[in-house]
């Protein structure tokens, strides 16, 4: 019984003597190192091979190491009899939160504005709002979602959060579905994009519902490089129709050298680094996972393919 691990080799050098200690009992084979397919049942990926999954005839799960399985679907010979287990771990959850509190309080407080000034030699104050009177719309409003949303509204801002499905949670409004959306899109000074990629959220950043937002508002992408059309981003920040963008999430990563992005005095760019998967937190609740699997008992966090996320 084999477990075969694929990610970078730097990811590689970290989950190696985590997974020795925590599986004794199974053999643990790091990519490309793969041997004998046949005993391969478990695979531990991020960002495998297009076809790798597929060649692996005795594979029972599939754990994505990341909240988003967008890379996996990439894959056209994705294995769908297979389940796939997302990683939900409150390590990460916590630091997606700290992300989105931090880009949400640099919109709101113009820092932007303030570091131009500072370049520039200028002191100036900005009028300045208070959190309460700064409505935050969260796309997105699953594990992520609800926990940044709870954060941010400890520091005082109005939250509201859209869902695929309806929901009904204490202190927030809450938006669903295709028709909810203009609803929160409307109400939203700063609109945090916290959803996954799949084909009804694909470019859902984009020139029409920035035009809906309140003028001057800001936006935050730490969902996927997908969900924006990074074609309608700098106009609408040169019309002053959004204030900032702050973008942790690119179509291509790394963002290309001479990209309109990373020089654009309106667009705060970060590597992909919101919530960076964590090993010594995430190989326990991979290994649990495993031996719940092996115990016959149910395995959390199993991907819905039919809905993409
Ligand atoms: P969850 O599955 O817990 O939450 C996803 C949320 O999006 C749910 O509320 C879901 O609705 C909603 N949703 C999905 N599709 C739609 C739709 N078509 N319309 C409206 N709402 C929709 O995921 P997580 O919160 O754990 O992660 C979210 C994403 O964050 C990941 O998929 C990944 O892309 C990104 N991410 C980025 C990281 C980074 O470092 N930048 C790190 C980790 C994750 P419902 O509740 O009804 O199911
Ligand atoms: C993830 C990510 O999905 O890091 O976990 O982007």
């Amino acid at each position: 019984m084999a477990i075969l691990f694929r990610s970078s080799p730097a990811a590689t050098a970290r989950w190696r003597p985590l997974l020795g200690a925590l599986l004794p009992d199974h053999e643990v084979r790091f990519f490309p190192e793969v041997g004998d397919k046949t005993a391969i049942q478990y695979a531990l990926v991020w960002q495998p091979p297009p076809g790798l999954l597929a060649s692996l005839p005795n594979l029972k799960l599939i754990f994505g190491l990341g909240a988003g399985i967008d890379h996996l679907l990439r894959d056209p010979e994705l294995p769908r009899r297979v389940p796939i287990v997302r990683l939900v771990d409150p390590y990460m959850t916590d630091a997606m939160s700290e992300y989105v509190a931090l880009s949400v309080l640099r919109l709101h407080r113009q820092d932007l504005d303030y570091l131009a000034q500072q370049r520039a030699g200028v002191w100036e104050e900005r009028e300045q709002k208070n959190a309460a009177e700064r409505p935050v719309g969260i796309l997105g409003f699953g594990t992520l979602g609800q926990d940044a949303g709870r954060k941010l509204k400890a520091l005082g801002f109005p939250v509201a959060g859209w869902s695929r499905s309806r929901k009904t949670i204490d202190g927030f409004d809450t938006y669903s579905g295709v028709a909810g959306l203009d609803g929160l899109i409307a109400r939203s000074d700063i609109l945090v994009c916290l959803l996954p990629l799949t084909a009804e959220t694909t470019g859902i950043l984009n020139a029409r519902n920035f035009a809906r937002l309140p003028r001057g508002a800001g936006i935050v992408n730490a969902g996927r490089g997908g969900h924006l059309i990074e074609n309608d981003l700098i106009p609408a920040l040169d019309s002053g129709q959004l204030a900032g963008a702050v973008l942790d999430v690119f179509r291509e990563e790394p963002l290309p050298p001479g990209h309109p992005f990373w020089h654009h005095p309106r667009i705060l760019v970060t590597p992909h680094i919101a919530a960076e998967t964590h090993p010594p937190t995430a190989a326990p609740i991979i290994s649990e996972a495993i031996r719940r699997f092996e115990a016959g008992l149910p395995v959390p966090n199993v991907v819905d393919l039919d809905r993409g996320y």
